[in-house]
C-alpha cells in the first residue's frame, strides 16, 4: 500500500480504489491548517533535538566534536521543514508545538540537570529519534514532492543519531541497565500520548496512526535489543508504554 502510495496520483478524477491510495489536496484549508501544527512540531522537534545534542555535549567533553556534527544536522532539518512550511504557504503553529514537547523537554532537562547522560539520550537519540523515523517514513508517501525530498534526506540522518546513542549506552550497558528502564517507564508514556494528541491532524495528512505505532516500536525494540536488553525486557519495556 505504502509503495502503492508513492506513485504520482494518476487521474484525480478517476473514482478511488482500493488498491491506490491518492494524494491529499495540500492547497485545501483543512490540510493547511492540520499542517501548520504538524509543521510546527517537526520544527520545534529538530530545532530542541540540536539544543539537546549541545546539552548532552557538557555532559560528555570528549565526543564534543561528534555531538555538534549532530547538532548541526538538526538545524539543517529544522530549516528544511521550514522550507516546507513555506512551500504550502502554511505558517508553523510554534505555540502548539512547544506545548507538545513540554512534558518530554522538562523531563530531558530534569536528566540533564542531575548528569543523568543515559536518561537524557534514551530520551532524544533512542525515544525521539525512532519517533522522528516512523513519522517521517509514514509521512513520505503522502507527502507533497517539495516535502517528500526534503524528508527523505533528513530521514537518513536520523538513523545516524539513533545510532550514535544505541552505540553509547551499549557500550556502558551494565553501568546504566537499570537507569534506561526508569527512564523508559517515564517517558515512553509521554510518546503515547504525543501520539494521539497528533492523530487527528496526521490522519489529515493521510498519515495512520497504526502505522506511526507499528514503525515506532519495531524501531525502538531493535535499538533496545541492539543495546543489551533480552526479548523479554524488551517486550515488558514496551509494553509499560504503549498499550
Ligand atoms: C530529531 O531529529 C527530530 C525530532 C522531530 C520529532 C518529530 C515528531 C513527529 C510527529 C508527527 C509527525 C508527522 C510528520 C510529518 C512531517 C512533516
Ligand atoms: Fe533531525
Ligand atoms: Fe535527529
Amino acid at each position: 500500500m505504502s509503495v502503492l502510495a508513492t506513485l504520482p496520483n494518476p487521474d484525480p478524477s478517476a473514482p478511488a480504489t482500493d488498491l491506490v491510495v491518492s494524494l491529499p489536496d495540500f492547497t485545501s484549508a483543512a490540510y493547511k491548517d492540520a499542517y501548520s501544527r504538524i509543521n510546527g512540531i517537526v520544527i520545534e522537534g529538530e530545532h530542541e533535538a540540536c539544543d539537546n545534542y549541545k546539552a548532552i555535549s557538557t555532559l560528555l567533553p570528549e565526543q564534543a566534536e561528534e555531538l555538534g556534527r549532530l547538532a548541526r544536522m538538526e538545524m539543517k532539518h529544522m530549516r528544511g521543514f521550514q522550507a516546507c512550511g513555506r512551500n504550502l504557504q502554511v505558517t508553523p503553529d510554534m505555540d502548539f508545538a512547544k506545548n507538545f514537547f513540554a512534558p518530554l523537554r522538562n523531563n530531558f532537562q530534569a536528566a540533564l540537570a542531575e548528569g543523568k547522560v543515559a536518561t537524557c539520550l534514551l530520551i532524544q537519540a533512542i525515544l525521539i529519534e525512532a519517533f522522528s523515523i516512523a513519522a517521517y517514513h509514514i509521512y513520505i508517501p503522502v507527502a507533497d514532492p517539495f516535502a517528500r525530498r526534503v524528508t527523505e534526506g533528513v530521514v537518513k540522518d536520523e538513523y545516524l543519531h539513533l545510532n550514535y546513542g544505541q552505540e553509547w549506552l551499549k557500550a556502558h550497558f551494565d553501568e546504566v541497565k537499570d537507569e534506561i528502564m526508569t527512564a523508559n517507564k517515564a517517558n515512553l508514556p509521554l510518546i503515547k500520548a504525543m501520539l494521539d494528541a497528533v492523530e487527528t491532524d496526521a490522519a489529515q495528512l493521510r498519515m495512520e496512526k497504526e502505522g506511526l505505532i507499528e514503525d515506532f516500536l519495531i524501531g525502538y525494540q531493535e535499538a533496545l535489543g541492539d543495546v543489551g536488553f533480552t526479548t523479554r525486557e524488551v517486550i515488558r519495556m514496551s509494553a509499560r508504554g504503549l498499550g
